[in-house]
């Protein structure tokens, strides 16, 4: 091996929310990293990202000694995701911030095609053995909310007959208050998340996916991508579609990006270039059935973004996010993939250690769940250790 190829490490980036992130740009500089991954989180979904404000937002990252080539997100509109009456009107909103994004110098723009919910956990300050705190995510709790809560019609259909004898324990155990928590928990949106519900409209919108199973919502992703990613290509920019997370269909809505098949086939069906993945471990990691070291290896240069976190797969369909070198993903087998595939493609990809533990001085500071500095860094600071130590053992 070369001595260029032996410094190809990935690039080390952090997600930074603007100007509002209690963290700041100073913290993620002195994390190590030297991108930032954000978003114009005040515009809203479906409006079109100006070329004025991209450069605005670029010019407070740089001044403060950080770069921005990857977005995350910039969001599809449910009109989208349903095919919806503002389809065309919303695609070419999209095309245009695709456009400026890339005159704007971003190369990558991450999405995810979740219906309703982004991201979605049941606990999110579940003390670990040392005291730091994770986000857990329990289907009992989900399912104690949806049929004793919500009561979504037909919800108990969805579920084992273990799973709701738990889940009706678990609702009569919790006073007023923890289920007033657990509805917030669950649909008030985490952060980088679109939307926001309470009870009664949260109901409603899943009543407007009643039409659309995985198939049409697959058939609706495709038709997205046949729309887009050709401005995509020529701007120069990659699409990198975010997994399902947790990965598979919750309260009746389905999930279509949830396994290495689901990826393989949108990239057969467009096979464009600018039609890419964000590798979240993290995510595809809960199901068992997701060989991880592997789809990096297959996937390859469909991969245009990390998000490189662990999580501890529980018994009767629990998580939660485990230190980032622990839990069930075997990172090291991931970096080693992430490392030959980065040779293999002569080029370095960025990844993020997305989530982290709220520990030490960030315990009982404003926070976005999961995006607290210091667990973070903990995370960023092994994964760069372990890729380093990967990298000078293969390039002997
Ligand atoms: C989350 C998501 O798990 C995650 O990475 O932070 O909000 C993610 O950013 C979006 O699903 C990507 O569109
Ligand atoms: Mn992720």
């Amino acid at each position: 091996m070369t001595g260029a190829t032996t410094n190809m490490l990935m690039t080390q980036t952090m997600r930074w929310f603007g100007p509002n992130d209690p963290v700041s740009l100073q913290g993620i500089r002195q994390a190590g990293a030297s991108e930032v991954v954000t978003a114009l989180h005040e515009v809203p979904n479906g409006e079109v990202w100006t070329l004025d404000a991209i450069r605005a937002r670029r010019a407070v990252i740089e001044t403060a000694g950080l770069g921005w080539t990857v977005v995350e997100s910039l969001p599809v509109h449910e009109d989208i995701k349903r095919r919806g009456p503002d389809w065309d009107r919303l695609i070419d909103h999209y095309r245009t911030s695709l456009r400026n994004l890339a005159a704007g110098g971003v190369t990558t723009v991450t999405y995810n095609f979740m219906p309703l919910l982004d991201w979605t956990r049941t606990d999110l300050a579940w003390a670990m053995p040392d005291g730091a705190l994770a986000l857990r995510f329990e289907l009992e709790m989900v399912a104690a909310y949806d049929v004793h809560i919500l009561g979504r019609p037909g919800a108990e259909a969805d579920y084992s007959a273990a799973t709701l004898e738990a889940a009706a324990r678990r609702f009569h155990a919790m006073d007023e208050d923890a289920r007033r928590l657990l509805s917030r928990t669950i649909i008030a949106g985490l952060p980088g998340s679109e939307e926001s519900f309470t009870d009664a409209n949260f109901l409603s919108a899943i009543g407007t996916y009643d039409e659309i199973d995985a198939a049409q919502l697959r058939a609706n992703h495709i038709a997205f991508l046949e729309a887009v990613c050709p401005v995509a290509e020529e701007a120069g920019v990659q699409l990198v579609v975010h997994p399902d997370d947790p990965p598979f269909a919750i309260f009746g809505l389905p999930r279509v990006v949830s396994t290495e098949a689901d990826v393989a086939d949108l990239f057969a069906k467009v096979p464009s270039a600018a039609n890419g993945l964000c590798f979240c471990t993290g995510s595809f990691g809960v199901r068992a059935d997701n060989d991880l070291p592997g789809m990096v290896e297959r996937l390859a240069d469909r991969i245009g973004f990390l998000h490189l976190r662990s999580v501890q797969r529980e018994t009767n369909g629990a998580f939660h996010e485990a230190p980032h070198l622990e839990g069930d993903a075997n990172m090291t087998a991931v970096v080693a993939q992430v490392v030959q595939l980065q040779q293999r493609l002569g080029r370095s990809l960025p990844m993020r250690p997305d989530h982290g533990h709220q520990m030490l001085d960030d315990l009982g500071r404003r926070n976005n769940p999961g995006y607290s500095l210091l667990g973070r860094m903990r995370g960023l600071a092994e994964l760069r250790g372990l890729e380093r130590g990967i990298a000078a053992t293969l390039n002997g």
